[in-house]
């Protein structure tokens, strides 16, 4: 008698323990899948890292871009015709030197990507149809 219900009472203390790891495991599982559910949180900085200005017989679009410094504005050509874009003013580009697709190792390509060290307003245009111009601005 004596051994049964000491044995009952290492059972009970058994399913207890089991309980509480389960409800442990239960606990852990379901926070971490909580976490792997939980959307990444918004990172508006990452997103203007990058920025795509689209150039085609109407110009550039958009025509005013805005972007944080160390970012890179990627200028896609759709024009059909040769561009080189380049900052102001034409025909010298000393307004921001470094910008300017011909001196860089990207020239002739239709994809053009720079990326801004300078804080500022960078006007640019293609050099090789240079009433078409649009604005880089560079932020902190
Ligand atoms: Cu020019």
């Amino acid at each position: 008698m004596n051994i049964n219900s000491q044995k009952g009472g290492v059972g009970v203390w058994i399913l207890v323990i089991i309980v509480v790891v389960a409800a442990g495991i239960f606990w852990v599982v379901q926070n971490s899948s909580t976490d792997l559910y939980m959307p990444p949180p918004p990172d508006s900085s990452f997103e203007s890292m990058e920025a795509v200005v689209t150039y085609d017989v109407n110009g550039f679009s958009p025509k005013i871009i805005t972007i944080k410094k160390g970012g890179t504005v990627i200028f896609r050509n759709k024009t059909g015709a040769r561009v080189s874009i380049a900052s102001g003013a034409h025909p010298t580009h000393l307004l921001y030197p470094e910008f300017d697709q011909y001196k860089t190792d990207q020239r002739g390509k239709d994809e053009f990507r720079f990326l801004f060290e300078k804080v500022g307003e960078w006007k640019y245009h293609d050099h090789l149809n240079a009433n078409m111009t649009g604005t880089v601005v560079v932020t902190e």
